[in-house]
């Protein structure tokens, strides 16, 4: 266009309102990166500068001297207007509600909004408009119509909100030059139809045989298996090794049979309440685990290995409960264990490309659930990483009885993921070929940038939240709609006659060969199979003793180590102050020497490392530690760069990661458990900040970590630190609410400690390190410490380390062992350290007194303590202490062992604090005063005794 050289304060002047509000938007565009807008406005602003308002409303030329009009300026930015709306909004007209349409009247997308009708449009060069449009493309209304039929098709594209340019051209340069339109052929066609058609009728057998039975159809949303399909074939094709798969109830029976190649045999057997393992194939790529108490059959997992020429991708579909969506972390740490290479020192090395994450959520959870943006916050942080998930919304308009209107303050079900600069594209379930095409176009966006892209894959649910749940009473007009639509076999079929892809009868024959397939099956299961249900017994590992594991290392094995770990690379300079704390860590292995609570945690660690084992822990503020006792990655004062004296170890054998976690725990935990599961080989460590604030983490906790085993099989060997202990802190910094788990403690699920010693610490790490993956791992939970951390009287000796194993029972330190006592005192934790202290700074004489601390509480040390009962020959009393509130702490777990234990004529006695409604008093006096009353009480002599 020619250029005029008009003064700029007049050119400006042509422009007005709106328009003159677009062009300075794009100025500030422009001053950024002047190729980044429209090539006119960049010819404009680099003739005429900024844009200026009019100083006062003044008759403005008509026309200049190079032939631009006011008019024309108006046309231009109206067109440019126009065609960035209908990238922005298109989606608001798309065409992809097969039923129950959210469409409302908009102008948004109307040129006449922006000023410009469609005639004015026809007279505009489309190349004035856009530089690279196809070539029949002449107008600038043939543009406008162009993309706007490509941004309201049965695909939509909502990408406004992802900030990087390059992100950006590359999703409009696919979208508006077509190519993800890719092409199928007759025989890809044929084997979609055949792929649907399959799915509709295992749903329609299921129904027709199993009348009245639970399984969360699929139908109204089939084209997610080969939306699913597509993802595994692409993936083989780029040689992924795995595709990790989280999803919940919705259509997980089809997705087992068909993407996952679970037996149909097996799955009618379930259906039958059959037994487990009778029809599982001797051989092959199917693997499915169960525990012994079981779970319902849509909250089963599976694995499946597709083979191709060369390549071989694994799939798992991880075991889930029902509490939706908590699923999608435990995924990620799946698909992350997957992806560390780990056998080497250092942080692990993470290969992205070895792994896929993919989640199916549903519309009503997605945007309900908080842990949906938790795992989302996790994408894109170093230590959890996992180069991008495919989301998959499973949209079929309701949730439950809920409509969408009562269920979400956003448009869409997708809409939260915008936050996390997600695109989104949004297809039409009732076109198989249009959600291929839709979700390749998401698996090459997370392909190429590493980045989560979520397919919204709008459809309808054909019947209630499960098929004996009447949605006609709650969503009159939707069913009403819903009965009348034709079911997606019908309309692809149809579809696939009229483009001559096959014939009426080949249709038919198609179903009825796929019925005949599935009536065979079932027929040809084995009468036996449907006989009855077998109960499966926790494998006897588990009952196993734990205690025979040696975890003791040669003093000069940790002396070596410890020196490794004060070593410093060329030029460090360590933070001043953090001097004086690693000067004393050269002494804790002397004669004389002592390890504090850190200093043993660390010659745990770096034990665990020389032993091959690698090692995970992250949480808030984990690589200082909360408390400032760990240290284990250090900042150069001058430069800022980090250091992990971990990754100095001459000796070590494997990584070691640490990672401060993001302020979650329900998404973090379940990332650690995730990742401990795949990965059982690895030391996975989670550790609170405060232990109770694992109460924001409790379905995790109730769901997989206490019960996966039981439910599925999935065995984990997770430890999870849960600082504990009462100081005066108030409410939420004393407890970890010890009883919560203990509670949860059932066929040695887990193991719960509170320990008194770092060697202690020591040994019951290395204990756990060295469970591994062996039948006899099960996950750990310690209730660490905060004020202990640095007490003299929590740390220990050389030979603590050297020597011995972790004791679940243990000696009151500085109390002699007397055989004749008449009280024995039992406590856990803190409370102990504190009686210890009394004891010392004590006049008094304690002949009657024998003390013991409970340091496993969980598998409870029953046969150690009872053989100590033995020997008391005067006992008169047990007496169990605790810190915590009666209905709070040990107690109510402890009892019921002391019960069992305890002779009949001693009495069993509890000094502590009341039943409270709070764990902890707020006032620090108040908490003294109490804290040394129950601790008198716990040691006064016995009345009447010496
Ligand atoms: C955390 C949690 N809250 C509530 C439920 C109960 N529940 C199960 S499915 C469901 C509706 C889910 O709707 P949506 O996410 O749209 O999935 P759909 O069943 O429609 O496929 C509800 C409320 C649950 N299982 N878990």
């Amino acid at each position: 266009m020619a250029q005029s050289a008009e003064p700029k304060k007049n050119f400006w002047a042509n422009f007005y309102g709106p328009n003159m509000g677009y062009v300075e938007e794009q100025y500030e565009v422009f001053k950024e990166d002047p190729d980044a807008v429209d090539s006119t406005l960049k010819t404009m602003f680099e003739t005429y500068g900024a844009p200026a308002w009019p100083e006062e409303e003044t008759e403005q030329p008509v026309k200049n001297g190079n032939g631009f009009s006011k008019d024309d300026v108006r046309k231009i930015t109206a067109a440019l207007r126009t065609i960035d709306a209908i990238r922005r909004f298109g989606h608001l007209e798309a065409d992809v509600y097969a039923v129950g349409s959210r469409n409302d009247k908009t102008n948004l997308l109307d040129s006449n909004t922006y000023g410009i009708s469609e005639e004015e449009l026809k007279d505009i060069p489309a190349t004035w408009l856009v530089e690279d449009s196809p070539s029949h493309i002449e107008t600038g209304y043939d543009f406008v119509q162009y993309i706007r039929n490509i941004y309201t098709g049965k695909i939509s594209f909502e990408y406004d909100h992802v900030n990087s340019e390059e992100e950006r051209k590359w999703l409009l340069d696919r979208i508006e030059h077509g190519t993800f339109q890719f092409d199928f052929s007759a025989e890809e066609k044929k084997q979609l139809l055949n792929r649907i058609i399959n799915v509709e009728d295992f749903e329609h057998f299921l129904q027709r045989t199993f009348v009245g039975q639970k399984r969360f159809s699929i139908e109204g949303l089939e084209s997610m298996v080969p939306v699913l399909d597509q993802i595994v074939k692409s993936a083989n094709l780029d040689d992924v090794d795995d595709i990790m798969m989280g999803m919940a109830h919705r259509g997980r029976l089809s997705v087992l049979a068909y993407v996952l190649g679970k037996p149909l045999d097996k799955i009618f057997s379930e259906f039958h309440y059959a037994p487990d393992k009778e029809l599982m194939p001797s051989e092959g790529s199917m693997g499915i685990n169960y525990g012994w108490t079981g779970d319902v059959k849509y909250h089963f997992g599976a694995t499946h290995t597709v083979q191709n020429d060369e390549t071989s991708t694994h799939i798992t579909l991880a075991n889930n409960p029902s509490h939706l969506e908590y699923v999608n972390p435990v995924v990620a740490g799946y698909t992350r264990a997957a992806q560390d290479y780990r056998n080497e020192k250092g942080y692990s090395k993470q290969n992205l490309q070895k792994a896929l994450s993919v989640l199916i959520h549903g519309d009503a959870s997605f945007i309900g659930e908080g842990i949906v943006p938790e795992t989302m916050n996790l994408s894109r942080l170093d230590g959890y990483k996992v180069g991008g998930t495919l989301h998959i919304i499973a949209n079929n308009l309701v949730g439950f009885t809920t409509d969408n209107k009562e269920a979400r303050s956003t448009r869409y079900a997708s809409d939260l993921a915008k936050g996390y600069e997600v695109p989104i594209i949004r297809v039409n379930a009732d076109d198989p070929i249009a959600c291929v095409r839709a979700i390749q176009f998401a698996y090459d966006y997370t392909s190429k940038f590493h980045k989560d892209c979520l397919l919204d894959l709008v459809g309808y649910r054909r019947y209630g939240h499960n098929e004996m749940d009447e949605p006609r009473a709650t969503q009159p007009e939707l069913y009403g709609e819903i009965d009348e639509h034709s079911t997606i076999t019908e309309i692809f079929g149809n579809q696939m006659i009229e483009e001559g892809i096959v014939t009426e009868d080949e249709l038919k024959q198609i179903q009825e060969e796929s019925t005949k397939e599935l009536q065979d099956i079932y027929e040809s299961m084995k009468e036996d199979s449907l006989a009855g249900i077998s109960q499966a017994n926790m494998p006897e590992a588990l009952a196993s003793n734990i205690d025979e594991y040696e975890t003791a290392v040669p003093l000069e094995t940790l002396e070596k180590l410890n020196e490794d770990l004060l070593k410093r690379p060329e030029g460090f300079t360590v933070f001043k102050r953090l001097n004086r704390v690693f000067k004393r860590r050269k002494d804790i292995l002397k004669e004389g020497g002592k390890a504090e609570w850190g200093e043993g945690e660390a010659l745990a660690f770096a034990s665990i490392l020389k032993d091959g084992i690698p090692i995970r822990l992250t949480g808030q503020d984990s690589e200082r530690g909360t408390f400032a006792h760990r240290h284990l990655v250090l900042y150069d004062s001058e430069t800022g760069e980090k250091y992990c004296p971990m990754h100095g170890l001459e000796d070590a054998n494997a990584s070691f990661d640490i990672h401060n976690s993001p302020l979650s725990e329900a998404a973090v935990l379940g990332f650690e458990y995730g990742y401990s599961v795949q990965s059982p080989e690895t030391l996975v460590i989670w550790e609170a900040q405060f232990g109770d604030f694992a109460n924001a983490a409790q379905v995790i906790f109730d769901q997989f970590i206490s019960a996966a085993r039981a439910k599925w099989g999935d065995k984990s060997n997770l430890v999870m630190l849960l600082p504990h202990g009462y100081e005066g802190q108030g409410p939420e910094h004393s407890s970890a609410r010890l009883e919560r788990f203990l509670q949860m403690a059932g066929e040695n699920n887990w193991i719960i400690a509170n320990v008194t010693s770092s060697a202690q610490f020591f040994h019951l790490l290395r204990r756990q390190a060295h469970m591994q993956a062996k039948e006899e791992a099960r996950p750990l939970i310690v209730m660490s410490p905060k004020s202990l951390l640095r007490n003299d009287r929590v740390a220990s000796e050389p030979h603590e380390f050297t020597e011995g194993k972790f004791q679940p029972l243990r000696n009151q330190p500085n109390l002699e062992i007397n055989q004749k006592a008449k009280r024995l005192l039992l406590g856990t934790g803190k409370i102990m350290v504190d009686i210890e202290e009394e004891i010392a700074n004590s006049e008094e004489n304690f002949d009657f007194l024998r003390a013991m601390r409970i340091e496993q509480l969980y598998p409870f040390p029953e046969d150690a303590l009872r053989e100590e009962l033995e020997k008391l020959t005067d006992l008169e009393e047990v007496v169990w202490v605790q810190e915590e509130p009666k209905n709070m702490g040990g107690w109510l777990s402890v009892v019921e062992y002391l019960r069992d234990i305890v002779p009949e004529d001693v009495s069993i006695k509890y000094a502590g604090r009341p039943v409270r409604s709070s764990t902890a008093v707020g006032e620090p006096n108040i908490h003294k005063v109490n804290q040394q009353d129950l601790i008198e009480e716990a040691i006064k002599p016995i009345e009447g005794g010496n």
